[in-house]
Parts: structure tokens; C-alpha cells; sequence
């Protein structure tokens, strides 16, 4: 019989998954400007005035438009910005996250 002599593992292979991403989410209401809120896309979310105003018009028709997704974190800072961004003009924009499946 091979004198075969195993060793204990002493390292680990440690693996790392991806951190969930988060969606931001334009609601629609009847009562801000659509070019506030495409202005405040602009500003937000980097996004081209034609970008912008798809977005927007794509939630004023559906009620809910996915802006983009980025990590959690990244994610409520932007949504709660864009959402202040709208109460200092009285306006109830509102945008909202929910993570990816
Ligand atoms: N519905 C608004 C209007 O007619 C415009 C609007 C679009 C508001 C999208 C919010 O997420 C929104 N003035």
C-alpha cells in the first residue's frame, strides 16, 4: 500500500458575491412640472435632457418609471436627494428604491 499523507487546509478560499443592486424608482403625481421633473433628473441621475424626458414621461403614463440601480447605498442617497430636491419647491415628487431580484 502508497503511504499517502494529507495536509489541513490552512488557507480558505473566501468567496465574495456581488452586493445586491437597488432600483431608484420615479413615481408619477398630478402636480409637479414635468420640466421639474426632468430638470431634477438632469441633475440627479446625469441623464441627457432626451433621457431625461423619457424617463419622465414614461412614469407620468404608467405611474412608475425605473431611473437606474446602483448599490443600496448609492441608491437612497440619490432617491432621498431627488426627493428633497422636490419638497423645497412644495412639489410631492417623490422617488423610491427597491432591490433588484
Ligand atoms: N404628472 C405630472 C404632470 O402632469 C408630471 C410628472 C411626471 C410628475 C412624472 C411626476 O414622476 C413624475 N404635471
Amino acid at each position: 500500500m502508497t503511504d499517502i499523507t494529507t495536509r489541513p487546509r490552512t488557507r480558505t478560499a473566501l468567496k465574495t458575491e456581488r452586493p445586491r443592486l437597488h432600483k431608484v424608482i420615479l413615481v408619477n403625481d398630478d402636480y409637479t412640472p414635468r420640466e421639474f421633473v426632468v430638470t431634477v433628473l438632469k441633475a440627479e441621475f446625469r441623464m441627457s435632457e432626451d433621457q431625461a424626458y423619457r424617463v419622465m414621461m414614461t412614469a407620468h403614463r404608467k405611474g412608475a418609471c425605473v431611473v437606474a440601480v446602483y448599490t443600496q447605498d448609492v441608491a437612497e442617497t440619490k432617491a432621498a436627494r431627488a426627493t428633497e430636491a422636490g419638497r423645497l419647491k412644495g412639489y410631492p415628487l417623490m422617488f423610491t428604491t427597491e432591490p433588484e431580484e
